[in-house]
């Protein structure tokens, strides 16, 4: 198992990624990528089971979904870095023809892709057919997913929600990146959740909560422990409170960085706070 010091330097240069690519090709989105850094470390670099030499139906392996696709830097860096596709191949992020596209895809061939997202709201429900899929086939390994919070205000979440329940889907641990901010301000200006705990309860889920989503060894200790609560009957929930463009002191606590790429003094001065320690791509 990688140290907490290993996952710290591995998340500080996935920051690096996701700020170099973003600002490589001026789109993309840098906030929810950074603030969402250790739960993509902590999942590929010491929670998931799985296996590089990718496969599409992943039998006996962990999965994972991404819901809100629109932090796909995050996710291209991690997966990258753990060893699915070359590191070079971010230079290609958002070009014409990559494999790298703004939004995940299946149809490029990217390994560690298993859906097309960015559409938001659609992640959990294919999460859960391919839970269903696992209990089917006797596979006892664990589909995992990461939604916005933002995006729990697309109806489709609640339906999936409800599903997983009914159907004792017990294999399932979704994330909610709970950052507070969407796409055009504060989740309470736009469009007021309400008690998340309360409403997934309500809905049949068990919920636990990571105060500290941006702590390596809280992410940590909020994975394990939910994946002690699998297999008991209900589908798991974190809520994990996370800060928007965490680790970049400008982009950070605001939404203002949801899809925004800086500029050339912005890029240097959000790597001069986050120093190479993995090599660049
Ligand atoms: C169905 C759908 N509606 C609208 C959008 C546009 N959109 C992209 S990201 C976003 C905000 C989502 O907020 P959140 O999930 O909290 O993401 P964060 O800003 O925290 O990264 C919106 C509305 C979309 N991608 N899909
Ligand atoms: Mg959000």
């Amino acid at each position: 198992m990688p140290t907490t010091q290993e996952l710290q330097d591995f998340s500080q240069q996935v920051r690096r990624d996701i700020v170099r690519m973003v600002h490589a090709v001026s789109s993309g989105h840098p906030g929810g990528s950074l603030g969402c850094t250790e739960f993509f470390t902590v999942l590929y670099q010491e929670v998931m089971d799985y296996s590089t030499d990718f496969t599409m139906d992943g039998k006996n392996e962990d999965l994972f979904f991404l819901s809100n696709g629109h932090i796909s830097p995050v996710f291209y860096s991690v997966l990258a870095r753990s060893g699915f596709f070359p590191v070079s191949e971010l230079a290609t992020f958002r070009l014409i023809n990559s494999r790298l596209q703004g939004h995940p895809t299946t149809h490029e061939g990217l390994p560690g892709i298993r859906v097309a997202s960015g559409s938001l709201g659609q992640g959990m429900s294919v999460a859960l057919g391919a839970a269903e899929a696992k209990k089917l086939n006797g596979d006892d390994k664990i589909v995992y997913t990461l939604h916005g919070d933002g995006e729990l205000q697309e109806g489709q979440v609640w339906e999936a929600a409800m599903y997983a329940a009914g159907k004792k889907v017990d294999n399932i641990i979704s994330t909610i990146d709970y950052n507070g901010q969407q796409i055009d301000g504060s989740t309470d200006h736009v469009l007021p959740l309400g008690d998340l705990k309360a409403k997934f309860e309500a809905f049949g889920w068990d919920v636990l909560e990571v105060k500290k989503g941006n702590d390596i060894d809280s992410v940590k200790a909020g994975l394990a422990e939910a994946k002690t609560r699998t297999g008991k009957g209900k589908p798991v929930c974190i809520l994990m409170y996370t800060d928007m463009g965490h680790g970049v002191d400008f982009m950070s606590g605001t939404h203002a960085w949801h899809g925004k790429a800086p500029n050339d003094e912005q890029l240097a001065s959000a790597l001069a706070q986050n120093p190479e320690t993995l090599g660049d791509y």
